[in-house]
């Protein structure tokens, strides 16, 4: 039972149009379709689906307005997939171990510093944070480099409003993204499977592009901890990885940032990383993606865009070498 059905992409709905019956709908189908598919589990059951929906039942309405600038035409993938499927490693590696372990994020009191070269370096909490610019809900697809994609109702501002306010200095070539890294907090912080914290970055162009979303909610609430609470980058263009999750600082720099991802394995992930199926991972075809939400035995597979069809970012890599700068 999606949440969200817009199968022309017109019909534009409000955040406050989904009721908590909806999510408590939600909720009952899920846990019946978990009882069915894993009959047996016992306790282990219990707690995987109580914490998922701890997390996404602890998130509370988040009031947006939908703007209709920022809508595809795929229908948004049901909520329940969104939670229970993700990548955020500070919770393990399993996609289901961030709904089961995100339950120990503490979102509140948070802060999140602006520095570097800009002329207002500031310090904000969350909630001076929401109430920066207007909240927009925006439909974007969002495509892992693994090769699976999801499209997802989120809720926040263009980067480019906070940006603006911290007046950046003709230094500042590049942002980068730090994000949280707490032992006590973070369980997945004990395998060295990544340098941490969790950071990345962008071109100073490419944080300007208004597609770049600060956000912070998802389905017209909070987002909920797996997915990267209290505030998340969103760059629908870029492979998943770029879009980092529970962001502690954002500093602007004039070189190019050193990223988690690129650190780990440069020949792997390159700084841009943008979607391309025309250039693939070296382990791994990039040509087409598997949808969250839709997959069956028999269900094909989609045609992977470039820049995952957000084709208005193409003139910021004019001239560029997409195959060398991947
Ligand atoms: N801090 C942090 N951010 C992260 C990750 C992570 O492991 N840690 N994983 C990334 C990857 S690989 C993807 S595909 C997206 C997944 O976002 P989602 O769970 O909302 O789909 O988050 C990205 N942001
Ligand atoms: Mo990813």
């Amino acid at each position: 039972m999606p949440l969200y059905r817009r199968p022309n992409g017109i019909d534009l709905p409000f955040a406050s149009e989904i009721t908590p019956q909806e999510i408590f709908e939600s909720r009952r189908s899920f846990i019946r379709q978990i009882a069915v598919g894993a009959v047996g589990a016992g306790s282990l059951l219990e707690l995987t689906t109580g914490d998922a929906f701890a997390q996404a039942g602890s998130g509370q309405k988040l009031a947006a307005k939908a703007n209709p600038a920022y809508v595809v035409m795929d229908q948004a993938t049901p909520y329940k997939d969104a939670i229970t499927y993700n990548n955020f490693y500070e919770f393990g590696t399993e996609k289901s171990d961030p709904a089961e372990n995100a339950g120990s994020l503490k979102t509140r009191p948070w802060t999140i510093a602006i520095e570097g070269e800009v002329k207002k370096p500031m310090t904000l909490d969350i909630d001076s944070l929401l109430k920066l610019a207007p909240l927009e809900e925006r439909i974007y697809r969002l495509r892992c480099v693994e090769g699976w994609s999801m499209v997802i109702p989120w809720i926040g501002y263009s980067l480019s409003e906070l940006i603006k306010k911290v007046e950046p200095t003709g230094n500042a070539k590049y942002v980068e993204f730090t994000t949280l890294a707490d032992n006590r907090q973070m369980p997945g912080l004990r395998s060295p499977v990544l340098e941490w914290p969790y950071v990345e970055g962008l071109r100073m162009d490419e944080a300007m592009h208004p597609l770049a979303l600060l956000t912070v909610g998802m389905y017209g609430q909070v987002l909920p901890n797996q997915s990267g609470a209290p505030v998340r980058m969103v760059l629908p263009w870029k492979y998943g990885f770029k879009s980092a999750k529970s962001i502690v600082k954002i500093r602007f720099v004039k070189d190019q940032p050193r990223t988690a991802w690129n650190i780990t394995a440069a020949r792997e992930y390159g700084f841009y990383s943008n979607v391309n199926p025309d250039v693939d991972h070296p382990r791994w075809s990039q040509a087409t993606e598997r949808r969250i939400g839709e997959d069956g035995f028999f269900t094909k597979k989609r045609k992977t865009l470039m820049f995952n069809g957000y084709n208005e970012v193409a003139p910021l890599y004019r001239g560029m070498d997409l195959k060398k700068y991947f």
